[in-house]
């Protein structure tokens, strides 16, 4: 634990800890090592911090939580001197932010840029991980943290013969840096979930013609996206003790809003419609607030489903396009729902068609061409929005060892094993932040992140007052966890779609419902108690 015992040789390449990741994860976590004084080194691969959103420049990208929202709590002063210029913030302000938190808590000077971890091995004898990353160096250290991203590693869909396009192809989740152009262009957009929803509007305006390939028509609600006032901010500012609050303890998501009190056969059809209208014209992902069983209860799922179906046939023209562009494979709200700046208009628009890839896949890219039912559909440039190896997928890229040398993709092949998301057993002191069987990808990103950070802290402080050296997952505690993120996915419908959380988009993956869904407030009580228990379920030694 104490770099001092080290030799200085060594304790130039001996850190407390190692932090995979210059997200918003990796960033709080090195902030809060640093200030209980324990010796941290960030690795990240790409050239500067923020994670997702460093990665993610597509047009149109911005957050689906409001920003006065998707911000750090812990910092009184940054949350109170940063002005958010929109309801929800751009992908380049978020990045901005990011950057302002490196630069206003000095983190730079412990993050090692353009350097990814390549392998991470357990040594029993010395209680240590030796971590190798791309530079070719290894360096030792006593723990462990993967603040890796949920969403992190872009997944190139297995397209026939996408190799061959001898255009530009742009992946939504990994974008060049420079501005990309497409005036005068025919785009190709791979895609309709969050990222493919948000950037057909804006790529439509600058193209010449975009053909939107759809495999899985989504539900999707207006952002109703805002500049934000002085005041407007200020009022949120002034109620930020009870918001963070709310966030953490109470809402299921980590979002501050109405919560809902009724299901949705509670109410006349009339009443449901009007709370439904009333909630499509606010915006957002609160529409899905209206009742408390649309999760539940598929006939209650029905209603809202119906709704917004319905909203689509209003916006779209053409009849044979709003009725594909209606969602009918899985109930609303079960695969992320997406919240876009008109997207259903974009398709009245003349500049773009919608060709169906579901009844009919795309047989061939070819050098010019999107093949589809033997039709060539040409095309200049291709945007793939089709998503990521959610979850694990980053993880899984990492060579990591624990006892007897067995790795975690070993352990994890049959679908991610941990206990509160936090460890798994066999690989003492690794730690995962949003790890599967957390809520993470189902909340408020920075509410879960904050959490998971700060009992990683708490914990490891614990450990050092004790002299303790290691912390591990216990098997029985383990086993008892999974079961228990099962069962409560079970009783919704989420594991209905075929969704990224169940692994469903990658078809090598088992089809596991990955995040825990009972909710923030429950799940940080859960953390809390265990920790209280003197951190009962994992073995410390
Ligand atoms: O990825 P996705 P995403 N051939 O996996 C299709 C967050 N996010 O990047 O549904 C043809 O949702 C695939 O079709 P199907 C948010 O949590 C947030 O859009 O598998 N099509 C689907 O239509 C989100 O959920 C924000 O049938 C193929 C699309 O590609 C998550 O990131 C913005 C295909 C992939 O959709 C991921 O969103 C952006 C193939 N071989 C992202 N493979 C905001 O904050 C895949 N598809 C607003």
């Amino acid at each position: 634990m104490s770099p001092a015992q080290s030799s200085p040789a060594e304790a130039a390449e001996t850190y407390d800890v190692v932090v995979v990741g210059a997200g918003f994860a990796g960033m709080y976590m090195l902030h809060r090592l640093r200030g209980l004084g324990f010796s941290a080194r960030v690795y990240e691969q790409g050239g500067g911090v923020g994670g997702t959103w460093y990665w993610n420049r597509y047009p149109g990208a911005r957050c689906d939580v409001e920003s006065m929202q998707y911000s750090y709590s812990f910092s009184e002063e940054l949350q109170q001197e940063w002005d958010w210029s929109e309801r929800y913030a751009p992908q380049a302000e978020i990045l901005k932010y990011a950057n302002h938190v490196a630069d206003r808590f000095d983190l730079r000077r412990d993050i090692q840029f353009d350097t990814r971890v390549e392998r991470a091995v357990f040594d029993e004898r010395g209680k240590r991980w030796s971590v190798t990353i791309s530079d070719g160096r290894t360096v030792q250290a006593q723990f462990v943290v993967l603040a890796t991203g949920c969403l992190s590693n872009a997944r190139k869909p297995d397209i026939n013969g996408l190799e061959n396009f001898k255009g530009p192809v742009y992946h939504t989740g990994n974008w060049p840096h420079e501005p990309v152009d497409f005036s005068g262009q025919r785009v190709g957009l791979i895609g309709t979930g969050s990222s493919g929803i948000q950037s057909a509007p804006i790529i439509a305006e600058q193209a010449k013609h975009l053909t939107v390939f759809q495999r899985t028509a989504n539900f999707s609600i207006p952002a109703r996206n805002a500049a934000l006032s002085a005041g407007d901010r200020d009022a949120f500012r002034k109620n930020y003790p009870e918001v963070r609050r709310f966030a953490r303890e109470v809402a299921r998501n980590g979002i501050f809003a109405e919560q809902p009190d009724r299901g949705a056969l509670d109410d006349s059809d009339d009443t449901r419609r009007g709370k439904y209208e009333k909630r499509w014209e606010h915006g957002g992902l609160t529409f899905m607030y209206a009742y408390n069983n649309l999760g539940l209860d598929r006939t209650a799922n029905d209603t809202a489903a119906d709704f917004v179906r319905g909203k689509i046939t209003e916006i779209v023209k053409d009849p044979a396009t709003a009725k594909l562009l209606q969602p009918n494979s899985h109930p609303i709200g079960t695969k992320r729902i997406c919240i876009d700046t008109d997207y259903f208009v974009t398709f009245n628009r003349p500049n773009v068609s919608l060709v169906d890839i579901k009844t009919t896949p795309i047989e061939e890219v070819t050098a010019h061409t999107v093949r589809v039912a033997g039709k060539d559909h040409e095309v200049d440039a291709l945007v793939l929005a089709t998503g990521f190896d959610a979850m694990t997928g980053s993880v899984a890229k990492i060579d990591i060892r624990g006892r007897e040398g067995w790795t975690l993709n070993q352990k994890w092949a049959e679908g991610p094993k941990t206990y509160l998301g936090l460890m798994s057993a066999g690989f003492p002191n690794l730690f995962i932040i949003t790890g599967p069987g957390s809520p993470s990808v189902l909340s408020n990103m920075i509410v879960s992140i904050e959490q998971h950070v700060d009992w990683i802290a708490d914990c490891l402080t614990n450990m050092r007052k004790r002299g303790l050296a290691t912390i591990e997952a216990g098997g029985d505690a383990e086993e008892k966890w999974v079961a228990h993120v099962n069962e409560v996915a079970q009783g919704t419908l989420y594991p209905q779609a075929n969704s990224w959380y169940m692994g469903a988009n990658i078809p090598s993956k088992p089809r596991i419902f990955m995040p825990y869904i009972g909710g923030v407030g429950t799940y940080r009580r859960i953390c809390d108690e265990v920790a209280a228990k003197g951190y009962e379920g994992f073995v410390m030694e």
